[in-house]
């Protein structure tokens, strides 16, 4: 057995290390304890083997800066596989591969795969300590990068094993880069054995296994075996000027303003609202005791998109990157600054794009990848919410769907009821985005943001959705938004950004009963006098009759585009789903 295998309290964890350590014969473990020293050695070794690049470190204290292969960008649904025992659990919208033929072809990759590398073993903790919805996981990584991040994006290292004790219940991850190739590239989920397999790749949401392939795709299979919720959402709190504080919860897809609408800072006709970040990726919902559903964020940190981030379109980001933050993919300048298009100022005279290669303003191609991203630790934001910590969550009053619409779809409306919601989530289109490879820009079905992370049968976890609703006495409003709307000049019809506080603003009077609407085809509208649009300059109730107007060809077009997504979950459809289609095009 290889020398310091067993190096924890739980049998369980040492006997499986050192069965995977002889298996991929690692030159070295190393156990990750979480601590501080811990970290400062293991970013030295980093920068020693070239893996991170330290920034200016007085402009960017503990900052770092990485380049990953050029061909390892982005997630890769085509890649990714949920293995479980019938393809029929998978659903349609799933790769799916039988348990024992994924694990045969992914262990005989790994066979010797870590030779002349240490393998690093990575316990950590989704959720608050103590929480009951919170979870152990440990990753098995040849990644110094993957090991550095997840101290980021986990609570990492002792505190998740004094979480889990001598139990057996915890996640295995296994991860090796092998040699970053496509061709060898597969992240294989097997719910019933609790356990993911991630090679051939080094980007963030294909190899920090605590995030979208635990906390989502396994999670889901947990979710709907015990009566909650995984989703693909963020969280924030918003608190109005009398001191009372409504927990929303928000599923737009990859790379469609999730993060920045959870760390939203109110414009200054807002004077005295405040928003609070709780999550920004994901939430991890549970009935409480009095009925209502309560949301954990189960991350510590922010894997969030660069490009576009600026201190006028997010300074609470802006606040978190300034320290202890990893940027991966972004420009380089040099005097060890970093830089992305739509960064604040104007751009270097000069710089290394995130292919390494000489970059000015007249270049053609991109210094930053559109897909580039920060890793910075929540503590950092100016705006946490101090509920963040608490084992019981905060409870929702709503959920808001949104996607990344050119037409169609109007800047905001609120569902009629729960089964109504679930349908308008159900229902969600958005343009495909720089976070997974593939066409940018293609209008296709994302219900609740999961197309990618959905680890079952997508008509049952509709059915899911459906069925929470006997669990939760008071359940939250459901809305949906669309900040994307563009006018005949191609310009967006919203401004967007800090500006979305006065849609919030309506959605939370609306939980708490004070705000008016009428009801619209779609579902319950604003009138524009239910609206604040003072202090917006060149937005007008004309215009937010543009961007809420519903045109019913469009919309009759977009039925038939739901009848696509439909006609592949036919079988494992609810029959709900259907009247509420039905419903739908009896009021158009
Ligand atoms: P993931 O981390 O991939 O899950 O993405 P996300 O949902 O957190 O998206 P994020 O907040 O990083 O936003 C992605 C991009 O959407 C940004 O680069 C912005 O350009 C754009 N965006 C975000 N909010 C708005 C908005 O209110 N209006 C417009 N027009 N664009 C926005
Ligand atoms: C997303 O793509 O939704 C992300 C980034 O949040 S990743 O971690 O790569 O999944
Ligand atoms: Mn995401």
């Amino acid at each position: 057995m290889h020398p310091g295998c067993c190096n924890s309290d739980n049998p369980h964890v040492n006997r499986w290390v050192a069965e995977i350590a002889a298996h991929c014969q690692p030159n070295a473990i190393h156990w990750c304890d979480g601590s501080l020293d811990e970290k400062r050695a293991l970013t030295a070794e980093a920068v020693a083997g070239g893996t991170l690049i330290p920034l200016n470190q007085k402009k960017w204290p503990g900052c770092y800066y990485h380049r990953s292969n050029p061909n390892d960008v982005a997630r890769v649904e085509q890649c990714t596989f949920i293995c479980t025992p019938t393809e029929d659990e998978a659903g349609p919208t799933n790769n799916w591969l039988a348990p024992a033929a994924m694990r045969t072809k992914l262990m005989g990759l790994l066979a010797g795969a870590m030779r002349g590398r240490t393998m690093y073993v990575v316990p950590f903790l989704m959720g608050p300590p103590g929480s009951p919805l919170a979870r152990v996981g440990v990753e098995l990584t040849d990644s110094i990068y993957v090991v550095l991040s997840m101290g980021i994006m986990t609570r990492m290292g002792r505190v998740a094993l004094e979480q889990l004790g001598v139990g057996e219940d915890f996640t295995r991850g296994i991860h090796s880069m092998l040699d970053v190739n496509p061709e060898r590239r597969y992240i294989a989920h097997f719910p019933q054995e609790n356990t993911i397999i991630s090679v051939g790749s080094n980007y963030g949401g294909n190899v920090l296994l605590g995030k979208k392939c635990m906390a989502l795709r396994l999670a889901s299979h947990w979710g709907r075996d015990q009566g909650w919720l995984a989703e693909h959402m963020l969280v924030l709190g918003v608190e109005s000027p009398d001191g009372k504080k409504t927990f929303v919860a928000g599923a737009f897809p990859s790379a469609c303003g999730k993060t920045n609408f959870a760390m939203l800072r109110p414009p200054a006709r807002f004077a005295g609202w405040k928003v609070w970040t709780v999550g920004d990726d994901i939430a991890w919902m549970k009935p409480g005791p009095d009925g209502r559903l309560y949301a954990i964020n189960p991350e510590t940190g922010y894997f969030g998109v660069a490009p576009g981030t600026n201190g006028k379109s997010n300074p609470n980001a802006m606040e978190c990157i300034k320290r202890d933050t990893i940027f991966t993919n972004v420009a380089l300048t040099p005097d060890g600054d970093v830089w992305w298009e739509g960064k604040d100022g104007p751009p270097p005279a000069e710089c290394l794009d995130w292919r390494g290669q000489r970059w000015t303003p007249d270049s053609k191609a991109k210094a930053a990848h559109p897909n580039s991203r920060f890793c910075a630790p929540m503590s950092n934001n100016p705006m946490l919410a101090t509920e963040v910590h608490d084992p019981a969550g905060v409870p929702i009053s709503a959920i808001i769907f949104g996607g990344r619409r050119t037409s169609t779809i109007p800047l905001v409306y609120q569902a009629f009821n729960w089964v109504h919601g679930v349908y308008v989530g159900a229902t969600i289109g958005s343009e495909t985005t720089a976070a997974a490879t593939g066409l940018v820009g293609q209008v296709r079905r994302d219900p609740m943001a999961m197309l990618p992370f959905c680890g079952y049968n997508m008509g049952d976890y509709f059915a899911h959705w459906l069925q929470m609703r006997r669990h939760i006495a008071n359940p939250p409003r459901i809305f949906h938004v669309n900040w994307f709307r563009k006018d005949a000049d191609d310009e967006f019809l919203w401004p967007g950004y800090s500006e979305n506080m006065r849609v919030l603003e309506w959605i939370v009077e609306r939980c708490r009963g004070r705000a008016n609407a009428s009801e619209g085809l779609l579902g319950w509208v604003p009138d524009a006098h239910d609206f604040d649009l003072e202090g917006l300059d060149g937005f007008d109730a004309a215009r937010l009759q543009q961007a809420q107007s519903t045109n019913a060809e469009e919309w009759r077009r977009e039925v038939l585009q739901q009848d696509e997504l439909f006609m592949r979950l036919y079988a494992h459809l609810p029959k709900e789903i259907i009247f509420q289609r039905e419903l739908l095009i009896a009021r158009l």
